[in-house]
C-alpha cells in the first residue's frame, strides 16, 4: 500500500517566527511515522512524505515577491528560498533519522518544472513517470518525474519532498506548494491513501466544526478564508482545490490524528475521491 502524507508547514514550523522549527510538533509527527512504519501490520508499507514551507519558504518567497504564479529570474532570490527549504528538510530528516525512519531527501527544484499552456507538450520526460496533469497554478502543467521516488520506495526508503521553487518556463522560477506535489505524487504513484496533516483537526465550517466531507469547492467557498499568516500558495481554499483534483480521496486532519490516519483510520475531513 502506498501512502502519500503531507506535513503542513504550519505544523512543523512556528509560522509567525521566521525560520523556526516547531521541535515539539515535529517530534510528535516523527514519533507517529516511526511507530506506523514499525508496525507494518497496520501502517503503510510504502510512505512518501512531503512537507510545506511554513516560516522557512513562505517568509522568503513573500520577501522576494515570488508566488505560485508570480515568477522571478533572480537566481539569488530563488536560491535563498530553496536554501531555506533545504534547512527545514534537514531538520525533518534529522527528526526521522533519530527515530530510525529510513528517510531520504528529494528536492523538487532539481527534478521538477512547470510550463504554461499547450505550447509545451512536455514530451521530454513523458515515459519517465512524469505527472503531466494540470495544476492549480493557472494553466501551468507540473512535470514531476517520480522514477527516483519509485526506486527509493522499492529499496525501503521513505522519500521526503518539500514545497520549493521550480523553474517555470516563461516566468523564471515560481513556488511549487506541497499540496501540488502530493496531488501529483498521488496520481503518478497511484497512491492508495493521501493524508494532509494540518494545524486544524480538518476543514472547518463557519462555526468551527469539522466538515466531514467535501466534494466541490463551491460548496465550501464562502467558508474558507485566507490563511492568517503569510502563505503565498493560498491557505485552506488552495489546499482543497488541489486535493479535489486527485482521484485518491484525501484526508485533512490535525497532528493529534496523524497516528490514526497512518493506522488506516479516517480522521478529519475527506476531500474528493469516489462518490
Ligand atoms: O507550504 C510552499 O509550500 P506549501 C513552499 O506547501 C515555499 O504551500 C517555498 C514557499
Amino acid at each position: 500500500m502506498t501512502t502519500v502524507l503531507k506535513l503542513g508547514g504550519s505544523v512543523v514550523t512556528r509560522k509567525e517566527d521566521p525560520e523556526t522549527v516547531d521541535a515539539d510538533a515535529l517530534a510528535i509527527a516523527a514519533d507517529a511515522i516511526a511507530g506506523a512504519l514499525g508496525d507494518r501490520s497496520d501502517g503503510p508499507d510504502r510512505l512518501v512524505v512531503v512537507h510545506g514551507g511554513g516560516s522557512f519558504g513562505h517568509h522568503h518567497a513573500d520577501r522576494h515577491g515570488v508566488s505560485a504564479t508570480a515568477g522571478s529570474h533572480d537566481a539569488a532570490a530563488l536560491s535563498e528560498i530553496h536554501g531555506a527549504m533545504g534547512e527545514l528538510n534537514d531538520a525533518v530528516l534529522d527528526a526521522f533519522h533519530e527515530r530510525g525512519v529510513n528517510a531520504l531527501p528529494v528536492r523538487p527544484l532539481s527534478v521538477a518544472y512547470r510550463a504554461d499552456g499547450t505550447g509545451d507538450s512536455g514530451t521530454d520526460g513523458a515515459t519517465d513517470g512524469d505527472d503531466h496533469s494540470g495544476t492549480d497554478s493557472e494553466t501551468a502543467r507540473l512535470h514531476l518525474p517520480t522514477a527516483s521516488v519509485e526506486a527509493m520506495l522499492a529499496e525501503g526508503f521513505v522519500p521526503v519532498l518539500h514545497g520549493d521553487v521550480v523553474t517555470h518556463r516563461g516566468r523564471g522560477g515560481t513556488i511549487l506548494s506541497g499540496d501540488e506535489i502530493v496531488v501529483s505524487l498521488a496520481r503518478s504513484l497511484d497512491a492508495d491513501r493521501l493524508g494532509v496533516c494540518s494545524t486544524v483537526p480538518g476543514v472547518l465550517d463557519a462555526n468551527g466544526d469539522v466538515i466531514e466531507r467535501i466534494d466541490s469547492l463551491s460548496s465550501v467557498a464562502e467558508t474558507l478564508g485566507a490563511s492568517d499568516a503569510t502563505d503565498v500558495t493560498g491557505g485552506m481554499a488552495g489546499k482543497v482545490r488541489a486535493l479535489l483534483a486527485v482521484p485518491t480521496p484525501a484526508h485533512v486532519f490535525g497532528l493529534s490524528d496523524l497516528e490514526a490516519f497512518l493506522a488506516g483510520r479516517a480522521p478529519g475531513t475527506v476531500v474528493g475521491g469516489p462518490e
